[in-house]
């Protein structure tokens, strides 16, 4: 057994490895948990991480994989912006023998390009978002307003797709504006800003869906400095569940959020060992959980826990 073992763990063993991370930037409280663990999880494994911030562009990740490329890296990881225009550079990547894992964002490319994503479902996420919506608001009328994310990003599309699933069929539930707030606090600040300048200052408005935390609680301003109070006169749901959103949902100022873990890094690291051990391929898709968390989960507690992971 002891033999077992141990070979078990040197076969898992990827320390002195350098991997490439190709990040977005810092848009969200959750992006800079997901950097952090990532950072931390890649120490931990004695992984040489060579890490690049992207600002938010597509043709810097392109660079920065190029880069990697060119370095002879081991293998890449890429938290891609948007879904589309992957296809050359992941090409290239392969011509190099270089494996590429997918970190928390989906593209539109052939599946052979990358050895596997580590995301969650977010079609599911935006359903699980509208369902507590369509209990919450039972057979009130309600005209929601949507922050989408990122435009051409996958949880923009997706997060949409399934928030309008679990609505549908509930025609007192409708989606009366949708606008990007790319996954900020500030943009999210400014679009809700709109939205309740151009219904009588939030008269119609029963609820806020918000693609990611950050925006929630940029809308959770704006609609304080309407004079309303978030959480009551407007419903606040939203997805991450990062620390600030616990602190509102403590205050009573936001209603919900889906957990989505900032560890993508650690089933990454894992499929990367298995596959360099024995060529192991992983599943194409490591799905992580879509948890909801309200008033009733704790807030506080959930909030100190994240701290002390190291949010
Ligand atoms: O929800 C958001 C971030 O790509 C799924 O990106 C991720 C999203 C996350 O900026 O906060």
């Amino acid at each position: 057994l002891a033999t077992a073992l141990s070979s078990a763990v040197l076969a898992q063993d990827i320390s002195g490895k350098v991997i490439g991370f190709s990040q977005i930037g810092s848009e969200s409280g959750w992006r800079a948990a997901e950097t952090s663990v990532t950072r931390q999880e890649a120490e931990a494994r004695g992984v040489d991480l060579k890490f690049a911030d992207a600002q938010q562009k597509q043709e810097n990740q392109i660079k920065a994989i190029r880069g990697f490329i060119a370095q002879g890296v081991d293998a890449i990881l890429l938290a891609p912006v948007v879904a589309t225009g992957w296809e050359d550079v992941l090409a290239e990547a392969q011509e190099a023998e270089i494996p590429v894992v997918l970190l928390d964002r989906g593209i539109e490319a052939p599946e052979d390009l990358y050895l596997t994503a580590v995301m969650s479902d977010q079609v599911l996420e935006g359903r699980v978002a509208g369902e507590w919506l369509v209990e919450a608001v039972g057979d009130e009328e309600c005209n929601v307003v949507e922050l989408q994310g990122t435009v051409g990003s996958s949880p923009a599309i997706n997060r949409k797709q399934g928030f309008e699933e679990a609505i549908a069929g509930h025609d007192n539930i409708t989606i009366t504006q949708s606008q990007t707030g790319d996954f900020t606090r500030s943009k999210g600040k400014e679009v809700m800003e709109a939205f309740l300048k151009s219904t009588n200052g939030g008269e119609d408005i029963c609820a806020v869906y918000a693609h990611n935390d950050d925006m929630a609680v940029g809308a959770i301003q704006a609609i304080k400095d309407a004079g309303l109070k978030p959480g009551t006169d407007i419903k606040v749901v939203s997805i991450d569940a990062v620390p600030d959103i616990f602190t509102a949902i403590a205050a009573g100022e936001a209603n919900a959020t889906v957990e989505l873990t900032p560890n993508m890094a650690g089933p990454a690291f894992d499929a990367l060992a298995a596959y360099w051990a024995d060529g192991t391929e992983p599943e194409k898709f490591i799905i992580t959980e879509s948890k909801l968390y309200t008033a009733e989960d704790d807030p506080e507690g959930e909030y100190e826990r994240r701290k002390d992971l190291g949010y």
